[in-house]
């Protein structure tokens, strides 16, 4: 059987559906009866449910409804309430932060309020599903490891739109919520500080963005490659290498002269993929705080040439319009 399996075919295995360990008393119970989908069977376990939803998964739920809510009825308002042009307009629709001269005080609604309190909802959301996730780890004795790689990420998201505007003194300089006019914050946040190539810590999460790819890539083919020998059962083969292990680390011994070990390539993953937010949330923590623009501060390091003397100085377009 194993060998008619390809990078598309995936053995699924089937039990009775199984409920889970038991659990302490005074928690919730599981909710659902669990049931079979072929299709989910394809990608992942063919069983769904039961979820355990407990007080801090609805609370979350129902704070990230609401901050849905308040986004997309913004978003609605902004097309005078057609549904064609809402649907149409989508992706270009915005709920926009406050405009600087409120810096952070609380705006009327209608010019940043919606948008304060929708990011107020959103990160409330966001912090109890991260509870959430410590918690039911901590009640099936397992690490916590999902829940700090979370936090890295969730550190990235506060520094863009809570920890850096309160350090800037106003609530204009953090993200608006849209699809594209996300995407122009970004592009214009480079522009505005000089161009975030030059920041380090830019490089450095790149570097762990791509490393993590790269990781990821490496892993994955590894392990499909020797699941004919059992390698899909890496836990054990930590403990008790077999011939799968065996080879999947002679390979890379082989082809690069080091290989990771079956425990050793997760902590990689779990290092590469947590410090490309973590570096990125330094980054943009120093953007306009400690640095204001990076291509001089690369310039004045060396990193960058200086433009020759034929063009007239460069100077901070955004110093240059304050005077
Ligand atoms: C595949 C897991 C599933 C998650 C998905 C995203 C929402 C938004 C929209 C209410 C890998 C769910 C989307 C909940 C709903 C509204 C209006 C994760 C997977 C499918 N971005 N960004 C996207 C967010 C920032 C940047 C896509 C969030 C920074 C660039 C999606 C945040 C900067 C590009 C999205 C956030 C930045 C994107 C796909 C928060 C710098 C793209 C994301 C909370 C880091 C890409 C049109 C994805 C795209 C894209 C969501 C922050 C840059 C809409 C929730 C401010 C350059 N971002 N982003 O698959 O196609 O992630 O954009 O911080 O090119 Mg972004
Ligand atoms: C956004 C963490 C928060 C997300 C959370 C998830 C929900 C929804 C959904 C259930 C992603 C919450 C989830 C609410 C749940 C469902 C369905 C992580 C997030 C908590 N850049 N750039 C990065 C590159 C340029 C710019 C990082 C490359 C230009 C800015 C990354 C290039 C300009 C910022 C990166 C490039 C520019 C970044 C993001 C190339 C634009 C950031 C890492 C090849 C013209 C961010 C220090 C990450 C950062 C960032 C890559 C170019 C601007 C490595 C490859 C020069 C403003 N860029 N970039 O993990 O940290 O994001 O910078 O050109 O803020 Mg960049």
């Amino acid at each position: 059987m194993a060998e008619y399996q390809s990078l598309f075919t995936q053995v699924q295995v089937r039990t009775p559906a199984h409920a889970g360990v038991p659990l302490p008393r005074g928690t919730w119970i599981r909710q659902g009866t669990p049931r079979f989908s072929y299709l989910l069977g394809k990608i992942g376990d063919a069983q769904i449910g039961p979820i355990y939803l407990g007080w801090l998964g609805v609370a979350s739920i129902v704070s990230g409804i609401v901050a849905i809510e308040i986004i997309g009825l913004n978003m609605w308002a902004s097309v005078n309430w057609d549904p064609v042009q809402f649907v149409r307009q989508f992706f270009w629709l915005a709920l926009e932060p406050p405009p600087p001269k409120y810096g952070l005080s609380i705006p009327p609604l209608n010019e940043g309020g919606w948008w304060l309190m929708a990011g107020f909802f959103l990160t409330l959301s966001i912090l109890l599903w991260w509870v959430r996730t410590y918690r039911r780890a901590r009640a099936l004795g397992m690490g916590t490891h999902v829940a700090w790689a979370f936090a890295a990420a969730i550190w990235l998201y506060l520094v863009l739109g809570f920890i850096r505007p309160i350090l800037m003194g106003s609530w204009s300089e953090a993200v608006p919520f849209g699809i594209f006019p996300h995407l122009d914050w970004t592009a214009a946040f480079s522009i505005r500080y000089g161009n975030l190539f030059y920041n380090p810590f830019h490089c450095l999460s790149i570097v762990f963005l791509y490393g993590s790819v790269l990781l990821f890539a490496m892993h994955g083919a590894t392990i499909l490659a020797v699941s004919r020998f059992g390698g899909d059962r890496e836990v054990e083969q930590i403990l008790d290498r077999g011939t799968a292990a065996e080879r999947a680390a002679l390979f890379w011994r082989w082809t690069m002269g080091f290989n990771a070990t079956m425990e050793s390539i997760h902590r990689w993953a779990w290092w590469f993929a947590v410090l490309t937010p973590l570096t990125g949330g330094i980054g943009i923590l120093l953007t306009g705080t400690v640095v204001d623009n990076w291509y001089l501060w690369a310039v004045k390091h060396g990193v960058a040439p200086a433009y020759p003397e034929v063009f007239p100085p460069v100077v901070d377009p955004a110093a240059a319009a304050a005077r």
